[in-house]
């Protein structure tokens, strides 16, 4: 049976009707991506639970029914959901807070026990006290789209998602003066950038490829995004924190009262303020829960997207080489992608299957011969790239550009006016100019029942270490059968390299071979020195301990952070690979030679 029926017939919620809502300007694209996704599924869209509440980890069914009646008593029963109901994967504008729609294990594996919803900081504080009399893991989402990370999906099953978007949305300042504001978890890119529009300003927004993320969310997790101010954790600018034991903390200049009970009126305008800066302990950890976050703006600004196009895979180094010192000098305005050939197949939406028959990745042979029927043409690299300033300002940059990448044989050079209106290039101008948008699901109409895992690596920008990250991936990518999309984001002195690895959700044996790949590609870029900046829950007790210089110094001072801050061990432990006393030592850490469901199941 399909699930596709049922579901199609209800429009996708506006962000007037739900916080995690898609802008009603959206509305079309999101129903037409709906429906290309769900016409690719074969799941139900859900299925009878197999097995009853996952409760927390030693919680006996009598003390999390107590638990549970005793939060109800404290912020509502209506905010306090047990995860009994059938789980469903929805899509991106109505995924779940219960698991992790792309499950890379069985989808009932990665489950909550239950859902809260505080509605205000002193809420939360509430919420984390409760946590630390019954000791039951809490795991704390802005939006719960981390997708290809985890998603909503607690580290530790039967854990407590505290889902702080439902209730804490609000943009609690935005000043079109310092060209600042001040957001909540539950703030989405759709929500910030449609309250500027609405208060015509002439501010900016970042965005990463896809807009429905929550701000603070992405950004303590450090996530990226495409205009001059792409780098979402260096732009924040003070935060509420709640510590695991209850206790409210603001940093930087939000630490400094202000007058008579108001906020400190330099809360956003200063990073460093005084003393040791601690937010780095807040991010991409499990130290604190993030309540608020002062966040900076760009000003619009003139634009000009483009794309260039480089005719051989093995001018990838020298492409690379030529990036750099373009983007060291600042001559790139933003921070750009380099996207292989293959890229340009899947954003157009259409599934692998129209491109190819069976099972095998796609051949280079294949893949030439699709890609020359394509606005492109046949060639090996994209380069996206955007600049900004007046238009003779870009045509001098855009000048010096073209004159470095024609150094390189076959480069052709292209501008928005040259492709058709629904070439991913105009994507890149909304997203390069600051408007949210959801273009990049197409990628995961390339197989039914599409799920994708992101392998990150950071690359100093340099050829020849570039080149070893992209041989180790397309390597594994060829031993476990897996078609390779590279996309990097290429700044002056390092690269993101993003494979994403589509799997399909439905099929059991392609799950582990994905997870096989990503665990071998971890182990391999290690032993040559190079480290993901981010990664899926399953992965991340694996990746923290390639950071083990000096026998694992680094983490030994993050568990003894984690212990002094959180002595129950009650907040998202293993996120990150950090395990608190309690849980340290006792199995729950997976490592590299964990592939098999089973052997994964055994330790969740
Ligand atoms: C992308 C970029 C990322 C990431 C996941 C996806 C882009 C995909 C630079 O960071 O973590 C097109």
């Amino acid at each position: 049976m399909s699930g596709s029926e049922d579901l199609d017939l209800l429009p996708t919620p506006l962000m007037s009707e739900r916080h995690s809502g898609v802008p009603s300007r959206l509305t079309k694209e999101a129903a037409a991506a709906r429906s290309r996704l769900y016409a690719n599924r074969t799941l139900p869209s859900s299925k009878p639970r197999l097995r009853p509440v996952r409760l927390p980890p030693d919680t006996t069914e009598e003390v999390f029914a107590a638990a549970v009646k005793s939060l109800r008593s404290s912020i509502g029963a209506e905010n306090v959901v047990v995860n009994d109901q059938p789980l469903e994967d929805g899509w991106y504008l109505e995924h779940p807070n219960t698991h992790d729609a792309f499950h890379v294990v069985d989808q009932e594996e990665l489950v909550c026990s239950a859902v809260v919803f505080p509605g205000s900081t002193a809420e939360v504080q509430t919420v984390v006290r409760w946590a630390n009399e019954y000791l039951i893991p809490i795991y704390p989402i802005s939006i719960g789209r981390n997708v290809g990370y985890g998603g909503a999906a607690p580290r530790m099953p039967g854990g407590v998602v505290v889902d702080l978007g439902k209730r804490m949305n609000s943009i609690v300042d935005l000043d079109g003066e310092g060209a600042t504001c001040v957001v909540e978890p539950g703030v989405t890119y759709f929500s910030l950038y449609e309250e500027i529009q609405n208060r015509g300003l002439p501010l900016w927004i970042d965005c990463p490829d896809l807009g429905g993320g929550s701000v603070l969310g992405n950004a303590v997790d450090r996530g990226v995004g495409y205009t001059p101010a792409g780098d979402h954790w260096a732009n924040h600018c003070g935060l509420e924190i709640v510590l695991p034991t209850g206790e409210l903390l603001r940093t930087g200049m939000g630490a400094l009262p202000g007058k008579d009970g108001a906020d400190s009126p330099t809360w956003q305008s200063f990073q460093n303020a005084f003393g040791p800066k601690i937010d780095g302990i807040f991010s991409q950890s499990n130290l604190g829960i993030v309540t608020k976050m002062g966040f900076w703006l760009l000003h619009e600004m003139n634009h000009q997207s483009y794309c260039v196009t480089f005719a051989k895979d093995e001018d990838f180094a020298q492409i690379v080489d030529t990036i750099r010192p373009l983007a060291q000098q600042g001559v790139l305005g933003n921070i750009p992608q380099l996207r292989h050939i293959i890229q340009e197949l899947n954003v157009t939406g259409k599934s692998k299957s129209t491109f190819h028959g069976g099972d095998q990745p796609m051949t280079r042979e294949e893949i030439r011969q699709a890609a020359s029927e394509l606005p492109l043409g046949d060639c090996a690299w994209v380069f996206y790239g955007t600049q900004y300033g007046d238009a003779a300002s870009i045509d001098r940059q855009l000048d010096v550009i073209k004159a470095a990448f024609s150094e390189i044989d076959g480069t052709k050079f292209w501008l928005p006016k040259d492709v058709p209106h629904d070439h991913y290039l105009h994507s890149r101008v909304q997203v390069c100019g600051g408007v949210p948008i959801l273009r990049e699901l197409d990628w995961l109409n390339w197989l039914p029942n599409a799920a994708h895992l992101f392998f990150s690596p950071i690359a100093p920008t340099r050829g020849r270490d570039a080149q070893v990250i992209h041989d180790i991936v397309a390597k594994g990518h060829h031993k476990h059968g897996f078609d390779l999309f590279p996309t990097l984001c290429v700044a002056g002195r390092e690269i993101h390299y993003i494979a994403n690895i589509i799997f399909d959700r439905a099929d059991a044996e392609q799950k582990k071979r994905a997870v096989r790949l990503t665990r071998e590609l971890i182990r391999d870029c290690a032993r040559e020195g190079y480290g993901e900046y981010r990664t899926h829950l399953l992965f991340q007790d694996q990746v923290a301990r390639t950071y083990g210089y000096n026998d694992q110094a680094l983490m030994k001072v993050n568990e003894a952070i984690k212990d002094t801050l959180d002595p129950n061990g009650i907040l998202a432990p293993g996120r990150c690979g950090i395990w608190p006393k309690r849980f340290r030592g006792k199995g729950w850490a997976l490592g590299v030679d964990d592939v098999d469901m089973e052997t994964i199941a055994a330790k969740l």
